[in-house]
């Protein structure tokens, strides 16, 4: 049974409450340990050591010593690899071979791409003539913003969580995190690889709780907390935007979404039908650019259908530590009950069910876990709850199309705008029709195919601002500009 505490000043600490909360295995709901829930004190420790952090030896060290500390934090990933492997699995039940090869990697590789990325971050310079002398010289220095407030969600808790920590630690910030109460495993590991890559107390910093009333919203209040990164839901976000605007902190947003894939007839349909089978059902479907409204042209629906139905079958629910486990379970009961109104809502609004719509039988102690059955549904209007609200659970809706124009509109008619998929092998097409998608990403003949240099966020209710390369580098600095008369 393990027992998670928080991170503050480089050490462990318990909550001086003692307060703790219980963390539940998704596939079996039996207990797996108890955190330590940060309240005001926490939160203030936390504050006052990243402060502290930034005049001590961390705003001194030369872009190479930075550079170095950050691939060893990297390096420690990787050499503690199997270590965080089953934490993340453990507390997310997700399939190991995913979390091999998604999640752990990606998450040592965020601090060795902003290591490097750091090094050719540009800054601006420009002459101006003056008529009584040889002109002025300005030129932009980029500080950075201070203390950073982390604010993380639980499905893909250490790669979203690094995705905004190593670039806010390459850019010379302290940190204080708040993970998802769910999932604080592997963010509180990361504090003996911090120390051990001789990152100084007090740079990285982690506070576990909740969120209203709890560790959350106290980090986001917190005056002296610069900045604020968050991805999560964007009912969430509204509230953190509410804290942030006292003190006019600046904030980056990573918020919910309602992809859209779009799939024409002139697609290669084996890519087609892999493809939409990894965006729908990757993850148990929890991941903010998962595909949950499908639009086939019709020449090919009926077909598309058919396979789309056959890959989810195949699907293998199990353990996370089971080799031949594709699909895991929820995050939660909680998150299954909510999945799981919307399964009862689909059937009351008429939908066709493809496959799926329920709960699995699961054999002995995996039947007290968070699992429902990969579900496919046909036949619903355009305004349904299906069609326009955030699931987040391993299930989408298909609806046949005509043209082009046709398949835009339905594609951007939602409040969201974070990613979509674009399956057609006319390039011209594919190009045509992604620039005119309302979306931060649209990718054509794949699915969350990274590449960290690109802008990555959404827009609409899908965020605010980008990070990703140059653009995490920007919202984690502070731009001065210097005039020099010549
Ligand atoms: P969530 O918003 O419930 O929680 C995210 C984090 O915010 C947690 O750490 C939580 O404790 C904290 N929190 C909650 N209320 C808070 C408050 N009032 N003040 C401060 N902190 C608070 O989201 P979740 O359920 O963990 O994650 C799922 C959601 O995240 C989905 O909507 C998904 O689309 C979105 N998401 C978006 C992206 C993206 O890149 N756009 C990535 C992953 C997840
Ligand atoms: O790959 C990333 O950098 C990223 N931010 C992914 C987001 C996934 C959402 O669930």
């Amino acid at each position: 049974m393990r027992e998670v505490k928080h991170f503050i000043g480089g050490k462990y600490v318990g909550s001086v409450s003692d307060r703790r909360f219980v963390n539940r295995d998704p596939a079996t709901g039996a207990k797996i340990g108890e955190t330590h829930e940060g309240g005001h004190e926490e939160i203030e420790a936390a504050v006052s050591a990243a402060r502290a952090a930034l005049r001590g030896p961390w705003s001194r060290l030369s872009l190479d010593e930075r550079t170095a500390v950050l691939h060893r934090i990297a390096d420690g990933i990787n050499a503690r690899f199997d270590e965080f492997l089953d934490a993340e699995c453990g507390d997310t039940g997700k399939p190991k071979q995913v979390a091999s090869q998604i999640d752990i990697p990606r998450s040592a590789a965020n601090f060795s791409f902003f290591a490097e990325a750091l090094k050719g971050f540009a800054a601006e310079s420009f002459m101006l003539d003056t008529k009584d002398s040889a002109g002025a010289l300005s030129y932009t220095v980029r500080k950075p913003k201070g203390v950073i407030g982390v604010i993380s969600p639980w499905n893909m808790p250490l790669l979203l969580m690094t995705w905004k920590v190593a670039p806010a630690l390459a850019c010379g910030n302290s940190v204080v995190v708040k993970p998802s109460e769910e999932t604080p495993t592997t963010a509180a590991l990361l504090g003996d690889v911090m120390n051990a890559a001789g990152v100084p107390p007090g740079v990285y910093n982690v506070v576990h709780g909740f969120g209203p009333d709890s560790a959350g919203a106290f980090l986001t209040e917190h005056p002296d907390v610069d900045a604020i990164t968050f991805t999560g839901e964007t009912s969430t976000g509204e509230t953190i935007m509410r804290a942030a605007a006292s003190g006019v902190r600046d904030i980056s947003f990573e918020l919910g979404g309602k992809n859209p894939g779009i799939v024409f007839a002139d697609c290669d349909m084996n890519k087609a039908v892999a493809g939409t089978l990894r965006s729908v059902f990757d993850n148990c479907g929890q991941i903010c650019l998962s595909t949950e409204r499908l639009y086939v042209e019709r020449a090919i629906f009926d077909e598309f259908v058919v396979r789309l139905k056959t890959g989810a079958e195949h699907l293998v629910l199990g353990a996370w530590n089971h080799p031949g486990t594709t699909l895991g379970p929820l995050i939660s009961q909680n998150h299954r009950d909510k999945v799981l109104v919307y399964y009862k809502r689909a059937i009351e609004q008429g939908a066709t069910v493809i496959t799926g719509g329920g709960v699995p039988e699961m054999p002995g102690e995996l039947a007290g876990g968070a699992w429902v059955q990969p579900t496919i549904w046909t036949g619903l209007s355009d305004d349904s709850v299906i069609v326009r609200e955030e699931i987040f659970g391993p299930c989408c809706h298909v609806r046949p199309f005509d043209s082009e124009d046709e398949v835009i509109a339905l594609a951007n008619d939602t409040r969201y705008g974070l990613g979509a998929a674009l399956w057609s092998e006319n390039t011209s097409r594919a190009h045509r029709v992604a620039q005119q998608l309302g979306v931060g990403t649209c990718w054509v003949n794949s699915w969350m195919l990274r590449d960290l240099r690109t802008p990555f966020g959404g827009s609409k209710h899908s965020g605010i601002g980008r990070e990703g390369g140059v653009h995490s580098l920007k919202f984690y600095t502070e731009l001065q500009n210097i005039c020099v008369k010549l």
